[in-house]
């Protein structure tokens, strides 16, 4: 099967087989955009879903030149080294619950590294996945809301499959791992890209079908983040106090010396020494 073959996406030229990758998935992957080198597989996906491309619509790149972080910042994405997709998905539910897709895709990436390669990461709120306190995947959701509510929601989901200590640079080496270094062996990227994809389509459903909470259990079970020190940086503002759980919605419930409730719908956490 060629996808898109009379496809509106004029420059979108390089489908891929999915018949090859022999996929479990319903909708998930099933358009599935490949590419050698992009600058960022979230610019092409927000781009195909302005076009109209379907929800569960993949773009997929063996290297990105620019990939994305949050705040602008950058991902490290060299070639042939790891899984850099994008993924569309047009949820119908109220926008202000669009930020839980993040700890969706967190729980569903976890889940699948679990299964293919036995490793069991944890969860850093809200979108960072690390396995021995360093960081081998990183998730960026980007949005756009409509009059009619949600008009896409944009997964982006960056992972270091075998990517060796010396690949990263001098800034991320020491904060930063891929499953090959965590494991001693070569990554079957094909192999946890299908299982990704099958987990985020299971938990996706469920969170449409159950709301948040089977979620939140899950991803509680996962975390590293509560019951720590941490430091949260949002709005350049800088809070200190303990982690003590994720609310109904996703955000972070932290307590000061004080106890002080505060709650974090984003922002960059770091554990801290201090109270
Ligand atoms: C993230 O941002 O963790 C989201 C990363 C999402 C990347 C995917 S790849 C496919 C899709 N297309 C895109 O263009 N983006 C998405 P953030 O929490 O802001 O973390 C960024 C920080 O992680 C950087 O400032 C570095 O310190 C560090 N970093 C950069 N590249 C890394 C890598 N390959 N592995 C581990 N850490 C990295």
């Amino acid at each position: 099967m060629v996808l898109y073959e009379n496809n509106n996406f004029n420059n979108m030229k390089v489908p891929l087989s999915t018949n090859s990758l022999n996929l479990g998935t319903k909708y998930l992957g099933r358009n599935t955009l490949y590419y050698p080198e992009v600058e960022s597989t979230n610019e092409i996906a927000i781009s195909v879903a302005q076009n109209g491309g379907p929800e569960g619509t993949v773009i997929i790149a063996d290297k990105q030149t620019k990939g994305q972080g949050r705040l602008q910042r950058e991902w490290y994405s060299p070639k042939g080294k790891g899984l850099w997709f994008s993924i569309i998905l047009k949820p119908n539910i109220d926008p202000i619950k669009v930020s839980q897709l993040t700890l969706v895709a967190a729980v569903a990436t976890a889940d699948a590294v679990s299964k293919v390669i036995g490793l069991s990461p944890g969860i850093k709120w809200p979108n960072d996945l690390l396995i021995n306190g360093r960081k081998f995947c990183g998730i960026l959701s980007e949005g756009q809301i409509g009059n009619e509510g949600i008009d896409y929601v944009i997964l982006g989901i960056g992972l270091n499959a075998n990517l060796d200590f010396y690949d990263f640079g001098l800034e991320i080496r020491s904060k930063a791992t891929s499953l090959k270094i965590e494991t001693g062996k070569h990554i079957e990227r094909t192999q946890l890209f299908r299982e990704i994809l099958c987990q985020l389509e299971k938990c996706y459903e469920t969170w449409l079908r159950e709301g948040f909470e089977p979620i939140r259990l899950a991803w509680k079970e996962k975390n590293i983040t509560l019951g720590q020190l941490v430091q949260v940086n949002s709005f350049q503002e800088v809070f200190q106090g303990k982690a003590i759980d994720i609310d109904n919605g996703g955000a972070l419930i932290v307590k000061d010396k004080n106890n002080k409730i505060y709650s974090f719908n984003s922002g960059e956490v770091s554990l801290s020494t201090e109270y």
